[in-house]
Parts: structure tokens; C-alpha cells; sequence
């Protein structure tokens, strides 16, 4: 027993939730809705999560605006205009702004304040909820929703409190303007956000080193303006849109072919894969629909973007650098970009392989790899996110017992559906390990888990009842049910960081549920159906 558990509580709400991005914000929305009295926590100084803190140049969300935005409210999505194809980041946290503001609900956020420790109180049946602050609250309901690509990671390299220059990581880039004309500059990371961040970045600095570990698959966005004409087709029928989006495997509106790729031509193959690439996009993996399973499939669409990218680098040894040899495309998140491989023709970008040549150190100067040393005025991280289960292990959970879920999840993550845990009644998870997540549209997703969450509170209310637990057996075969699924794909293949594979220690366990949304969301309506099977509710 800690010193909180004793202590007097502040105060006490029907639900405390942990988190004020687009989760924390829709879930307050229900919950105002049932009537209960809710308190979110934000650590930052604004709303909007993820989408706060990413505000390094070039950030931008790779699902088209008319689907990466809440289908809640009807009049929402119809009044709200999109400029571009695809929201940047100061675009998508106005969005965010307008709907904390539009539903009134900023007077139930704490912003500044990081949940530390929520322990479950078996006496009272409460969940004792400390912040950073000093508060201590006790809240029958916790709901975490402290996102899945949330908790930056900086790798621990030797050195790094030495460096005499500026350090950013683009998880948690400062509000101020950063400003890299006539520096040296150096990014270390090349998923999504270095992608993303790589171009702009080059045309500033003086000089920028790309320090390379894999090398990523990317595919053109083409972004550009919204033309209103085609927002309006959009919003025509935007509750339809939204419909059919949630029977997708993505809850994105893709356009997914029914055909494998080894069922046509080669002549016809190459068509598709160049009028996918032309039209931009993550929708070139939907190109066919065996491209995630079949790996003969997959090495034909992968060898077309590799040439694509011998096409684009004038120096062959810089290109096959750039090339992506060590996974199935898809099998790392596909990444979308504006420039991307276009940028390593300028003459002041430098790409270093630290694959072959390792990042021995930090310097007072700059960054030290096994052959060679080079001068920096700046680096920037962009080397992810410890995903999926980071943000809940920095928070103290404790369970019944005073298990600590830490404890429970040493071999890596258990949950009934990615919403609860067994041994930790009341406290329920948006997004969670288990749960399609960080591969679909994670606002599609976002929704569905609030809307459950806010169904089971309405639902147990009007039984009288107080509590819901997950079932252990339910769990243990969810769990087994999620790594069935993605054994039967090529995902594991990679060394990604859904495999936890980005964080030196981390269960290599394949984190999110792959059987697609569409088919998680029958099996979360078919529990409900029969009585919230798998859950004991008392
Ligand atoms: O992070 P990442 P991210 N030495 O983990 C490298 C979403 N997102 O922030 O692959 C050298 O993908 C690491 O190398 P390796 C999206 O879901 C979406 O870019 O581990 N290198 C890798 O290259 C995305 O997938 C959007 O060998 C090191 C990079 O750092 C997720 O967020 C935009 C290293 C990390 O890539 C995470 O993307 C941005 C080391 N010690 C993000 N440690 C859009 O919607 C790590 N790396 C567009």
C-alpha cells in the first residue's frame, strides 16, 4: 500500500479519464451525455494528444481529411472544411480546438496535470486516480485514454546529455518556431515521421545527414487542395461513407481489389500498381488483396516501388540504400510522403547507412558512428514511439491485489478485445493492445471503443450493477485469437515496432488485432449481443 492509497481523496467523479485527444475528448462527450460526472487529466498544455505534441515541420496525417475527422455529430462534419487532401498537423489540432470548444468540453479537463499512479481500491470498489499536481481522486470508472502513439522514445545512446547543440524529437517538438537556416543538421529515424519531416528540413538547413537504420517503403501522397466540389460530393452522403468505412478492414475507404496479384498478367499488374502509385497514398497496398498474406505477391509490389525509387535518386549507390530489402511492403507501416526520396538529389543531404556503420555516440559536437564523426549543430529524433502499451506503463496501475499491470504484461500485453484486462475491474482502455487500433483509421476505432465503453456504463446502470471485470479465460483466448491472426499474415515478418521490436527489451508480441475492423467490430456487437460474453459484471 502506498502513501495515496491512505490518503484522503480530493474528490470523486463517476469516471476519471486519462488523455484529451480525439479519445479523451469524445469519451468525456458520452459520458456527459449518460449524466455522469467525469474529469480528464491532460498532461499538455492544450487538448489534442498526439496532434499537440507532433509539430515538427512537414507533420501531416496520412488518412484523407474527409475520413481522418469524428462522423459523431452530423452537423460537425458538415460544417467543418478541410483545405487539403490530407490535414496537416496545425490543421487537425484547429479541428480538435473548435470540437473541445463547439461541445463545451474544456471545463472537465485539467490540462498540465499527468495521471502517475490509478490503483483499484478492492474496499470501496474505486479506482484511486494521483497526478503529478497533487491531486487524488476516486472515480468508479477508469478509462485510459492516453493514446497509442504517444509515449516518445529516445533511444539510449551513450552520450546524448553531452551534445552542446539543440535536440528535438519529433513526438515532442517545442511550440516556438525552430528555425534550422544555415545549421548542420542531423535526423536520426526514417519511418513516418522522419519521411515526413526529411524534406522540409533539407530545404532549410545548411546541411542535413539522414542517418538511416531501415530503410522505409513510401509511396507519393500527390497532397493538394480540397476542391469544394468534391467536399461536397463527400458530405452528400457522409453518413454512408462513414457506413461503409466502418466494414472495411481499415475503417478507410480504400479501394480494396477483390484480386490477388498472381491472378493477372504481369503486363496487367504493372498497370495496377502504376495507376495506384499515380493516385497516391496508402490505398497502393489494397492493390491487391493478397499483398499482406502471400509473399510473392508482396515482392512484386515491393520491387515496384524500389524501382520507382532507382527512378527518382540519381546516384545508384544512394538508391539502393534507399532501397527496402528486409521486409514485405506493408509489413512496417507504409509510409506517405511529399518528396521524399526526391530530396536525397540535393546537394546538401547526405545519407548515412548506421545499419552498417552503427551510431557509437553522442558527441559534445555531433554524432559518432564506427567510421567516421560528424559535426552537428542540431539533431532531431525521429525515432518513434515505445507503441501501443508505452503510455499505460508509464502510469502506476495496480489491480486487484495490487497487481501491477506492468507485472501482468512482462510477457507482453493481455486484454479481452484491447478494452480490458482481467484482474482490473472498471478500468477500461481506448485503443488498446488487442484491438485493430494503429492499423485502421485510429479516429474509426477511437469511436467504436467509446461508444462501447459509454454503452457498457449505460447498460450497467440500468441493471443496477457497479462493476465489470474481463473473464481470464475470455482473455487468454482473445489473445491466442490475436496472434493466430497475425501469423496468418506476413506482419511478422518485419521487425516493427507493432512487434515491440523498436525498444531493446520490449516482448516481441505482435501488438494490434489484425483480422481487420470490420470483423472486430461484429465480434465487439456479438459480445454485447450475448450479454457481454467473456466480461463478468457484477
Ligand atoms: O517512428 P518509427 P515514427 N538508431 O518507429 C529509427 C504514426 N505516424 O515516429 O526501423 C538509429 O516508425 C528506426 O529504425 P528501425 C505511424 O503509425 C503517422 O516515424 O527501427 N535509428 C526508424 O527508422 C508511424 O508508423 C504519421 O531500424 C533508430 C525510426 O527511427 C508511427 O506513428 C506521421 C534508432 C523510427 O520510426 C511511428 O512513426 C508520423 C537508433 N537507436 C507518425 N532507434 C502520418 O499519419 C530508432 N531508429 C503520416
Amino acid at each position: 500500500m502506498t502513501q495515496s492509497d491512505r490518503a484522503t481523496p480530493n474528490a470523486e467523479f463517476d469516471v476519471v479519464v486519462v488523455g484529451a485527444g480525439f479519445a479523451g475528448l469524445y469519451m468525456l462527450h458520452r459520458l456527459r451525455a449518460l449524466g455522469l460526472s467525469a474529469r480528464v487529466y491532460e498532461a499538455g498544455i492544450g487538448v489534442g494528444g498526439t496532434w499537440f505534441w507532433n509539430r515538427y515541420p512537414g507533420a501531416r496525417c496520412d488518412v484523407e481529411s474527409m475520413q481522418y475527422s469524428y462522423s459523431f455529430s452530423e452537423e460537425l462534419q458538415q460544417e467543418w472544411v478541410w483545405t487539403e487532401r490530407y490535414p496537416k498537423q496545425a490543421e487537425i489540432l484547429r479541428y480538435i480546438d473548435h470540437v473541445a470548444d463547439r461541445f463545451d468540453l474544456r471545463r472537465d479537463i485539467q490540462l498540465q496535470t499527468r495521471v502517475t499512479s490509478a490503483h483499484h481500491d478492492a474496499t470501496t470498489d474505486q479506482w484511486r486516480i494521483a497526478t503529478d499536481q497533487g491531486d487524488l481522486v476516486v472515480a468508479r470508472f477508469c478509462v485510459m485514454a492516453s493514446g497509442a502513439l504517444s509515449a516518445a522514445r529516445t533511444p539510449d545512446i551513450p552520450g546524448l546529455e553531452t551534445f552542446q547543440g539543440r535536440q528535438y524529437h519529433t513526438g515532442d517538438w517545442p511550440r516556438e518556431t525552430v528555425d534550422f537556416t544555415g545549421q548542420r543538421v542531423g535526423v536520426i529515424g526514417t519511418g513516418s515521421s522522419g519521411i515526413q519531416a526529411i524534406p522540409h528540413i533539407a530545404k532549410q538547413a545548411q546541411h542535413l545527414t539522414v542517418f538511416q537504420r531501415t530503410p522505409n517503403f513510401s509511396i507519393p501522397a500527390w497532397n493538394g487542395p480540397l476542391s469544394t466540389e468534391r467536399q461536397e460530393a463527400w458530405k452528400a452522403d457522409y453518413a454512408g461513407h462513414r457506413a461503409r468505412a466502418r466494414t472495411t478492414r481499415s475503417g478507410i475507404l480504400y479501394e480494396y481489389s477483390q484480386r490477388g496479384a498472381l491472378d493477372v498478367s504481369d503486363e496487367e499488374r504493372r498497370c495496377v500498381f502504376e495507376a495506384r502509385w499515380a493516385r497516391g497514398g496508402a490505398n497502393f497496398t489494397h492493390a491487391f488483396n493478397d499483398l499482406f498474406i502471400n509473399k510473392a505477391s508482396n515482392d512484386h509490389a515491393a520491387e515496384f516501388v524500389r524501382e520507382r525509387i532507382r527512378e527518382i535518386v540519381q546516384d545508384p549507390a544512394v538508391a539502393a540504400m534507399l532501397s527496402p530489402t528486409n521486409h514485405p511492403i506493408g509489413t512496417k507501416r507504409i509510409c506517405v510522403d511529399t518528396d521524399y526520396f526526391e530530396t536525397f538529389n540535393c546537394s546538401n543531404v547526405a545519407l548515412v547507412d548506421v545499419r552498417a556503420n552503427p551510431i557509437e555516440a553522442i558527441t559534445p559536437t555531433g554524432i559518432r558512428t564506427t567510421d567516421a564523426e560528424y559535426k552537428l549543430d542540431s539533431i532531431v529524433f525521429a525515432t518513434g514511439y515505445d507503441a501501443v502499451t508505452g503510455a499505460l506503463g508509464r502510469i502506476d496501475i495496480r489491480g486487484d491485489n495490487g497487481l501491477a499491470l506492468k507485472d501482468k504484461w512482462t510477457d507482453g500485453p493481455q486484454t479481452y478485445l484491447g478494452i480490458m484486462t482481467a484482474g482490473f475491474p472498471n478500468l477500461f482502455m481506448i485503443t488498446g493492445p488487442g484491438s485493430p487500433s494503429v492499423l485502421t483509421n485510429v479516429i474509426v476505432s477511437i469511436e467504436q471503443h467509446v461508444d462501447w465503453i459509454a454503452n457498457c456504463l449505460a447498460y450497467l446502470r440500468e441493471r443496477g450493477l457497479a462493476r465489470i471485470s474481463a473473464d481470464a479465460r475470455a482473455e487468454t483466448d482473445w489473445v491466442a485469437e490475436v496472434n493466430a491472426v497475425a501469423d496468418r499474415t506476413l506482419f511478422p515478418q518485419a521487425a516493427s515496432w507493432y512487434m515491440g521490436a523498436n525498444i531493446p527489451g520490449k516482448p516481441r508480441v505482435f501488438l494490434p488485432y489484425v483480422g481487420g475492423f470490420g470483423r472486430y467490430n461484429e465480434i465487439c456487437a456479438e459480445v454485447v449481443a450475448e450479454g457481454y460474453r467473456g466480461f463478468c459484471l457484477e
